[in-house]
């Protein structure tokens, strides 16, 4: 059997993409709490050694270190052949959404989500406002992606519904508001039997 270790945070909505995935998958796995507000030196040295740059996620696959979401999320697709990675198209459709995800909603949710917590500070003047504007286009391209869904894979979620899962969970704290078509989804991805909240998907040791 594959040992799936996987070092996150209850604040990280790239650890969250993964830690949803798994659960998603039904492949047995453990999840290791790391501080992400602490200095990164204080962080445990096995994931010092295996996280290049400090940062969760980071899979550890039979010992092998896994890192960056949408990588891992791939990897576990094509691996496992399981959440889009059943078929050729399946995983070219988990690519696409990981890449719009990525360049797009993934980028300006983050952002707009720190922005709160930091109250704006050391973000430079009109970097909100652009960054929801980016937002709203996002809106439009998620309700084109969706289609009729219910899903962004289908009748199923995938890696692309767990990607983009990772911070739209987080509207209110980025300070937008969903449109009605991302509110269903959401709704029907909370309503998934193996979804859980990021602090049960990573309980502090
Ligand atoms: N592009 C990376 C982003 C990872 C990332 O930014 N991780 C943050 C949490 S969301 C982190 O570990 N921050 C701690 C630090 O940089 O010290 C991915 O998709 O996995």
């Amino acid at each position: 059997m594959v040992e799936l270790v996987l070092y996150g945070h209850p604040d990280s909505g790239h650890a969250c993409k993964v830690a949803l995935a798994l659960r998603l998958s039904g492949l047995a796995h453990r999840c290791i709490w790391v501080d992400i507000w602490a200095d990164p030196a204080s962080r445990p040295a096995e994931f010092l050694a295996a996280s290049p740059f400090a940062e969760v996620p980071c899979l550890m696959i039979d010992g092998v270190a896994h890192v960056q979401s949408g990588a891992i999320l791939l990897d576990l697709a094509s691996r496992f052949g399981l959440l889009g990675g059943e078929t050729p198209e399946g995983l070219r459709r988990g690519r696409e959404l990981l890449m719009w995800e990525a360049n797009r909603i993934g980028m300006c949710l983050p952002q707009l989500k720190e922005a709160r917590r930091v109250q704006g500070k050391g973000f430079p003047p009109g970097a909100v406002e652009w960054l929801t504007l980016r937002y709203q286009a996002d809106c439009a391209r998620f309700a084109i992606l969706l289609a009729e869904g219910p899903f962004f894979h289908g009748a199923q979620p995938g890696i692309g519904d767990c990607a983009i899962w990772g911070y739209t969970q987080w509207l209110d704290a980025a300070g937008v508001a969903p449109t009605p078509v991302m509110a269903g989804w959401l709704a029907r991805m909370r309503a998934l039997p193996q979804m859980a909240t990021p602090a049960a998907m990573f309980p502090q040791s």
